[in-house]
């Protein structure tokens, strides 16, 4: 037995060299990462660290017992899956999964009209789009903390940004950013930053990582220094585009001030270079910071340029244009080398970057940025108040509200805990500050970790989860494709211990931990939520000319019409009203041959709409279990030849 671990802790631990040196050498080159220690401690430090650590941490488990619920939900984007998901935590029982840019026959989400209305569709009616890729999941604000009400997730992919209804937990309205490619940072504002009564979330920011040529219709093909990234603003509410500034170099992703003035960005390609060589030619990027108000100043005064047959207001960004801080609409704060995430500090004072190519993260003080803006900052980079040592290849920082950070370590495959004002105080030249407090290794090579109600004011240092990005042997084998492991720590000690593995469908990027309480959802619609709602009034038949409108209703265990007649080539709508009032109480209707598919909650109204272009019988029948006749719960779907 013994040999065997100690085996398989060899391999653990090499597999983390590897990667972590061919990723350090693909992507920096020995020189960048110089210096650093390579932390050789594989799996076999980790456990015993953690069996030491048990002594200290602060207790938490992960285990829920049967018929217990969780004390958080974990809103998580799902990558390149397109949907975002539901997690109970700390159990890690995935409790549901939201379909927002991708198809799911389950829901009928890509099927159903409404649905189609939300994703948008083509001129033949089918739709647009039907990929996506999130990455990036955020909840409505009010009073720097959550309020419940939406959530946002962006789809990298094809530049939209999506909301969800968190009463319903359904997505309500996708908006697609004008001439943007590669939008992958997104963050509500949590505050107005000219009317403080509004402390709660009024506009979402997006920003945007490609360059690509304005308007994107086939002209500077072969000119990639006219190319740019637009970075935008959106509406809350009514999900339309507000403006666009437009930066110079690229953004990754999106943090906002707790006072509402401030967005800002981390830029990797301050280079605006159009090869990867070339994004790394720079010694220093830039954490990218947009002066709200003043933004909307210039768009109030018409300083602003709009992009092809875009009507959004462009705003201009670049240095040249923001030369005079006073005036200036941007603010770019030199940070270390190719970073990754931004995030800000549950106090309000910080935002902290890390450099993917630098061992450091970077902790620009928020009020010094403001001075810049006010004239009364030497140099940006004046900003900057700490920039510790933390470990190779930091990416995202989080926070446990008692002035801790914790950030990601990719190449180390680790998570570093380290102090924040130990972290200034030794900048400042504190030889003595002890910035670093704790490590854990993780299972592998971590992407973005996040801390229960960690992006708000309520930070509550209980817990953190690491996404990683490879499980290598951690679950039981399923072919080539791995799962992803999700590990929980208990960070309510001095210690961090590891507490469970939880597996994930590829691939969740960032999430945020949401207190139970904050989640208010509904079991049942109200019918009159649906304008078209069917009841036992208007049910049945209607034909115009070869446009059928079938007016359904479903109550368990049956459909309202046994039999429905239609004949081959007309254009069949069905719309189904569930008038059964029973929670949890769900029908589904689907159609052979026809690729009919869809549910319909309590008290919920859906329609699809369909050519009846091949004749025959086909049993309507209902997927999703209801009641013991469900079996039976079937209707005679006839198409007359
Ligand atoms: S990114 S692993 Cu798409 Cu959030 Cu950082
Ligand atoms: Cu209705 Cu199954
Ligand atoms: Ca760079």
């Amino acid at each position: 037995m013994g040999s065997e671990r100690d085996v398989h802790d060899t391999e653990v631990s090499s597999r983390r060299r590897f990667l972590g040196k061919s990723a350090a050498l693909g992507l920096a080159g020995a020189g960048v990462l110089a210096g650093c220690k390579e932390n050789g401690a594989g799996a076999a430090g980790s456990s015993s660290a953690s069996a030491a650590a048990a002594k200290s941490h602060g207790g938490s488990k992960a285990h829920v017992e049967p018929g217990q619920l969780d004390d958080y939900y974990v809103f998580s984007s799902g990558g390149h899956s397109g949907e975002a998901r539901i997690i109970g935590f700390p159990s890690g029982r995935e409790l549901r999964r939201i379909p927002v840019f991708n198809m799911d026959p389950m829901v009928g989400w890509g099927i159903t009209n409404e649905s189609k209305a939300i994703l948008g569709t083509k001129a033949d009616g089918s739709l647009k789009y039907t990929t996506g890729d999130t990455h990036h999941v955020h909840g409505s604000y009010k009073d720097g903390t959550y309020d419940g009400r939406y959530l946002w997730v962006n789809d990298k992919l094809h530049s939209r940004l999506a909301r969800i209804r968190m009463d319903t937990m359904e997505c309500d309205k996708i908006t697609e950013l004008p001439n943007v490619q590669g939008f992958h940072g997104t963050f509500p504002d949590k505050c107005d930053p000219v009317d403080k009564s509004i402390n709660h979330t009024t506009r979402v920011f997006c920003g945007g990582e490609f360059a690509i040529p304005f308007p994107n219709d086939g002209r500077d093909l072969d000119d990639p220094s006219k190319w740019g990234s637009l970075f935008t603003c959106v509406d809350a509410e009514t999900m339309a585009v507000r403006w666009q500034v437009r930066v110079e170099g690229n953004m990754d992703l999106v943090a906002t001030s707790y006072d509402g003035r401030f967005a800002c960005s981390n830029q990797y390609n301050s280079e605006n270079a159009p090869d990867q060589a070339g994004m790394m030619a720079a010694e220093r990027d830039a954490c990218v910071f947009f002066d709200v108000a003043r933004i909307e100043a210039m768009v109030k005064a018409g300083k602003f340029t709009t992009i092809g047959s875009s009507k959004v207001p462009v705003v201009d960004g670049r240095k040249a244009a923001n030369a005079d801080p006073k005036t200036a609409v941007v603010c770019y704060v030199p940070v270390s080398k190719n970073p990754h995430g931004v995030n800000a500090s549950p106090d309000g004072k910080y935002m902290v970057c890390s450099g993917k190519l630098s061992p450091t993260a970077t902790v620009i003080e928020v009020a010094l940025v403001a001075k810049w803006f006010d004239g009364e900052l030497k140099t940006e980079r004046d900003a900057v108040v700490a920039e510790p040592e933390i470990g190779l290849g930091p990416l995202h920082t989080a926070f446990d509200g008692k002035g801790n950070a914790f950030t990601t370590l990719f190449l180390d495959s680790q998570i570093v805990k380290w102090n924040v004002a130990a972290a200034i105080a030794q900048f400042k030249g504190d030889k003595a500050a002890k910035v670093v407090l704790d490590r854990v290794d993780v299972h592998y090579q971590p992407g973005h970790g996040y801390t229960s109600m960690g992006e708000t004011k309520e930070a509550d240092g209980k817990f953190y989860n690491s996404g990683n990005k490879f499980s290598k042997d951690r679950f039981l084998p399923v072919g080539p494709l791995h799962s992803e492991t999700e590990q929980l720590i208990d960070i309510s000690g001095d210690k961090m211990v590891i507490i469970s593995d939880h597996t994930a469908y590829p691939e969740p990027h960032d999430a945020i931990i949401v207190r139970r309480d904050i989640v208010k959802t509904r079991q049942i619609y109200n019918l009159d939520d649906f304008p078209n709602k069917v009841t036992a009034e208007n049910a049945g038949i209607t034909r115009n000319g070869n446009k059928v409108h079938v007016r359904l209703m479903s109550q368990a265990p049956a459909f309202s019409m046994p039999v429905i007649k239609v004949k081959k080539g007309d254009e069949v709508t069905i719309t189904l009203t569930n008038h059964d009032k029973v929670e949890d109480l769900t029908h589904g209707c689907a159609i052979p041959t026809y690729n009919i598919n869809f549910i319909v909650n309590p008290q919920e109204t859906k329609s699809v709409t369909f050519k009846a272009d091949h004749a025959g019988a086909f049993w309507m029948y209902c997927t999703h279990f209801c009641h013991a006749l469900h079996l039976e719960m079937r209707s005679r779907f006839l198409v007359e030849g």
